[in-house]
């Protein structure tokens, strides 16, 4: 956990970014499939693996991760999982850039399968409306206030274009005009690789983004539906009145997404590089 620490711990100093990509590559780890470092494996010859599919389109990380693997390998060969150091260095960037602790239980193992289409039905997209977002983060153990406090992790970070335009287009009641003008001319200037900060304190996990939920300044569709559906409405007014009662919630999600196991009968292996699954040893 110290080398752990101590090299997420540069990375985010050097650029504060960083932060939110770590984050991301732990929950997407979790989604798709099973916690199991399956978002790190490199397409092979005939495979296309996850971190190529579209939904993965901008997920960053992957170096930070192969110097936390590296280090531990020189100093503990075989010991550390891949799937383990996502959830240690996803914690601990989330600690570095302002929010709160939580212990991380150890023991995930890795997985050998990444296939690109899984990502197609498991991971959300950001067009989901609130109830949809219930039901699907309900199928991985996820309760109501499970799902806002996690949502809340887009406190940090980016999205690109084509994830918000279509609100642009179709949200004018639920989407400050303002906002909403000042997000247009990013994109009609950038293009599909032009992005906007989901709140105005992008590196600084805190409590900023549910109040901008209340003033209709939501980014993306399953962001702002957060705050317009009556299922989840009042847990975005108790997150965006009290920073400490989110940080409460976000930890207990994120012990419940450390959680999420590996099928039985798939025990996995400690992976020795994070981009590749070790070669069979018969
Ligand atoms: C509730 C359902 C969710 C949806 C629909 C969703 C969707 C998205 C989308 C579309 C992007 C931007 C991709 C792009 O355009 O580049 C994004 C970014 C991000 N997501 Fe989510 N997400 C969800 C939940 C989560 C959760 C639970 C976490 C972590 C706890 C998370 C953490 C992040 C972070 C940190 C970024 C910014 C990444 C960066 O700046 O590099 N998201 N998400
Ligand atoms: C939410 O989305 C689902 C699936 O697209 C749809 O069936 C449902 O009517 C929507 N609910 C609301 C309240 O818009
Ligand atoms: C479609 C797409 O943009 N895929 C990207 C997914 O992430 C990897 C790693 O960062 C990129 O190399 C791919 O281009």
């Amino acid at each position: 956990e110290y080398i752990v620490r101590n090299i997420v711990g540069e990375a985010v100093m050097g650029d504060p970014t960083l932060a939110a990509g770590l984050l991301r590559l732990h929950f997407h780890d979790c989604f798709v499939q099973v916690r199991d470092a399956s978002v790190l494996l490199d397409s092979t010859p005939g495979s296309k693996a996850e971190k190529d599919a579209l939904a993965n389109k901008s997920l960053r990380g992957f170096e930070v991760i192969d110097k936390i693997k590296d280090t531990l390998e020189a100093q503990c060969p075989g010991v550390v999982t891949c799937a383990d150091i996502l959830a240690l260095a996803a914690r601990d960037a989330v600690l570095m850039v302002g929010g709160p602790y939580y212990d991380v239980p150890q023991g995930r193992r890795d997985g050998r399968r990444s296939v690109d289409t899984d990502t197609l039905t498991a991971l959300p997209s950001p067009f989901l409306n609130a109830s949809a977002l219930i039901t699907l983060f309900g199928t991985h153990g996820f309760n109501v206030q499970d799902m806002v406090a996690l949502s809340g992790g887009h406190t940090l970070g980016v999205a690109h274009c084509p994830s918000f335009t279509p609100r642009l287009k179709f949200e004018a009641s639920t989407l400050d005009a303002g906002f909403a003008s000042s997000l247009a001319a990013t994109c009609s200037k950038g293009g599909d690789s032009a992005s906007a900060t989901f709140d105005r304190t992008s590196t600084a996990f805190d409590g900023v983004y549910f109040k901008e939920l209340q003033q209709r300044r939501g980014l993306l569709s399953s962001d702002q539906t957060l705050y317009e559906s009556p299922e989840t409405q009042r847990l975005v007014n108790m997150f965006a009145m009290n920073q400490g009662y989110f940080f409460y919630a976000f930890t207990q999600g994120m012990g419940k997404m450390g959680q999420i196991d590996l099928k039985e009968g798939d025990r996995g292996e400690v992976r020795k590089s994070c981009r590749v699954v070790n070669k069979p040893s018969w």
